[in-house]
Formats: structure tokens, sequence, C-alpha cells
């Protein structure tokens, strides 16, 4: 398979598909789109992907958005490892972790979102990083929640899923805006037992090729 992800390197959407990918063993050719530069809203990637976001996936079957439905794609088409655990109730388990994370935390701290919130409502740098903690702490309560039924060593069992695909990313930029991991030590223990494997440490953001300091 000849596959393309244009990805940034602290994006935590690409991250997703980065790690996806490497659990699958799959490579892809990574093609930097800058998100601070704006590449992403320019007319040569908007002619791609028209909604601006990354990642986007191309290989010679499909070229598409959405981490999830890229990672769920990669599964059907590459059955192992299996990205979700055996048994039909922790499977959910596992989606309602990775849906929190996509649909609840991190759409409304997103770049675009917090540029509006600073562009018509004046949040300074501090503002947009408490709006950031603010509901990835709401996101977190409800998953640490969670995973006090579920995890083992990952988050639901004691094998890498979808869950802990969604986690690191997540628990990545937690940490860059300052939140405080101490109310969610199950979540925070599962980070970092993900972080140890090889498809985590080549996905993570500083072993990119377009990765920056600061
Ligand atoms: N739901 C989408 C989210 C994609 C997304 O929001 N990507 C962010 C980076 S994590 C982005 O491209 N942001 C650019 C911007 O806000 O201008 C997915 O899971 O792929």
């Amino acid at each position: 398979m000849s596959a393309s992800l244009y990805s940034y390197y602290r994006s935590s959407a690409a991250y997703r598909v980065r790690i996806a990918l490497n659990l699958k063993g799959l490579s892809a050719d990574l093609v930097p789109v800058h998100l601070r530069h704006g590449e992403q809203r320019g007319d040569a990637y908007r002619a791609l992907n028209p909604a601006g976001l990354v990642p986007w996936f191309q290989d010679d079957r499909v070229a598409m958005a959405q981490s999830l439905a890229i990672i769920e794609y990669i599964e059907e088409v590459h059955h192992a490892p299996a990205l979700l655990p055996a048994g039909l109730a922790n499977r959910a388990y596992a989606r309602e972790i990775a849906l929190t994370i996509a649909c609840d935390i991190h759409p409304i701290g997103n770049l675009r979102v917090l540029d509006k919130l600073s562009a018509d409502y004046g949040a300074t740098p501090e503002g947009r990083a408490a709006w950031n903690r603010y509901w990835m702490a709401a996101g977190f309560a409800a998953i640490e929640a969670r995973l006090a039924r579920t995890a083992g060593r990952f988050a639901v069992g004691d094998a890498p899923t979808l869950a802990d695909i969604c986690i690191v990313p997540q628990v990545y930029n937690a940490r860059r805006f300052g939140l405080d991991l101490a109310p969610y030590p199950i979540l925070a223990a599962v980070d970092a037992a993900a972080r140890e494997l090889p498809a985590f440490i080549a996905a993570a953001p500083e072993n990119q090729s377009d990765f920056q300091e600061g």
C-alpha cells in the first residue's frame, strides 16, 4: 500500500493516525502542513481537504479526512493487530473513550476555535490556555471514571486500543496547556504505559520531521 498522511507534528488528530499506522506496522509518506503558518487554509491544501484541517489520508483506494474514520478504514483493511479489544462491552467502552476525546474535548480546544476566541472575544494566551484546561478537565473526569472500570495496563485491558490512541495525544495537549493531571491517576498511568511502546514513541510530536521547539 502506498499511502500519504498530511500531518502536523503536534496535531493530536494526526498523532492518532500516526499511532494507528505504527501499531499496524504500516508506513505512509508524511506530508507536513504547517498549522501555525495557516497552510491548512491555503488553496492548495483546501483543494485536497475543503475542511482545512489535518489529518488528510490517501492511498490507492481512499482520499479522506477525520482521524477516527481513517483509523477505522485502516482497521478494516488490516485486521491485525486489532485496535479494538475483545468483547462487545469492551469494544463499546474503547469507542466511548475515543469519542469523549474526539467529540467532546478536542474540537473546542482546536486552533481555529482558540483563534476565534482571541479575535472576537479578546481571549489572551492565558485565557486560551484556561479555556482548554477547563474543557479537558471536564472530559478527563468522565474518562477517569470509565477507566476505573476498564483499565488494565492500558485503557481497556492489557493491550493498546483505539482508546489509548486517542488518550495519548490528548494528554500531550493537556501537558502543553498546563493541566494538572493529579486528579486523573489512572489516565496518567495508562498514558505513561502507552508512551513506552515503540509505535507511540515513533508517532510522538518530537519525533516528527516537522517538529519545532516551543
Ligand atoms: N475531527 C477531526 C479534527 C481535525 C482537526 O481539528 N485538526 C486540527 C489539528 S488537531 C487542525 O487541523 N486544526 C487547524 C485549525 O484549527 O486551523 C479529526 O479527528 O480528524
